[in-house]
């Protein structure tokens, strides 16, 4: 086993751009690493969390708001019983969505302004960022029509197109603010390309946590 310190790494992106083969690659990474980890997910990732997602994914209708709040509420249960333990316990985590995708899917969106999900991130989110993100970005149409291919549609895959290209515009936002935390692939590649640069930026990830 390695010594690397815990690390918080999360996964983005807009419908269907393949965050189930990227984390399948970004765990690969870490067996090969020898290091310690857990996966997870947003919304969910725990107990009470997954009744939230429930609630969120499956319901008739919420107001954007109760959406802004439900995505915070499951995310603290999450934190405070799942990430942070895990981190303090030196594993790894690894979450298929955080704190990026209430930003983009509730703020660009939703139309939410930014200043009041930056105040609960504050409150909820705290100290505990993600070390490093993985954005897959992916063409919004090409998105949808993989996305369109599995199952029936939650609440959130039903919206309409333009919602989705303000969640691609709202991820941009993100990646220009960040550029030392978030990673952009590009995700409208076949899956050996997108496997590849995955790998690659885990590598230099790794890197950089040796220096
Ligand atoms: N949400 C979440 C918010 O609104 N606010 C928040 O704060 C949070 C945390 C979660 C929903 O909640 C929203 C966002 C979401 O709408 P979910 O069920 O977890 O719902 O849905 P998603 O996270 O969007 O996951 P998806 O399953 O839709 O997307 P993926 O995981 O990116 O898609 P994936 O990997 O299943 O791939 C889709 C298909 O494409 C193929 C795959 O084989 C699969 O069939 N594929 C490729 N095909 C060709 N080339 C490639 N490179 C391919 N990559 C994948």
């Amino acid at each position: 086993m390695t010594d690397l310190k815990a690390q918080f790494v999360t996964l983005e992106g807009s419908e269907g751009a393949g965050k189930t083969t990227a984390m399948h690659v970004i765990t690969e990474c870490l067996d090969a690493w020898q290091v310690p980890y857990i996966t997870s997910r947003e919304p969910g990732g725990e107990y009470n969390a997954e009744q939230i997602r429930e609630l969120l994914l499956h319901s008739e209708h919420l107001d954007a708001k109760t959406e802004l709040l439900l995505m915070f509420a499951a995310r603290n249960e999450h934190l405070v019983k799942v990430i942070r333990p895990a981190l303090a316990a030196g594993k790894w985590v690894v979450s298929d969505r955080f704190v990026d995708a209430s930003y983009a899917y509730q703020g660009y969106g939703r139309g939410i302004e930014w200043s009041n999900i930056e105040f609960l991130e504050q409150m909820i989110v705290a100290e505990t960022q993600p070390d490093l993100t993985i954005l897959m970005d992916v063409d919004t149409q090409v998105g949808l029509e993989r996305a369109a291919n599995r199952s029936v549609k939650d609440r959130i895959e039903k919206e309409a197109m333009p919602f989705f290209e303000n969640i691609k515009k709202g991820y941009a936002k993100r990646l220009q603010a960040e550029p030392h935390r978030i990673k952009s692939i590009d995700a409208n590649a076949n899956l050996t390309a997108v496997k590849n640069d995955i790998v690659a930026v885990m590598q230099a990830f790794k890197n950089g946590l040796n220096q």
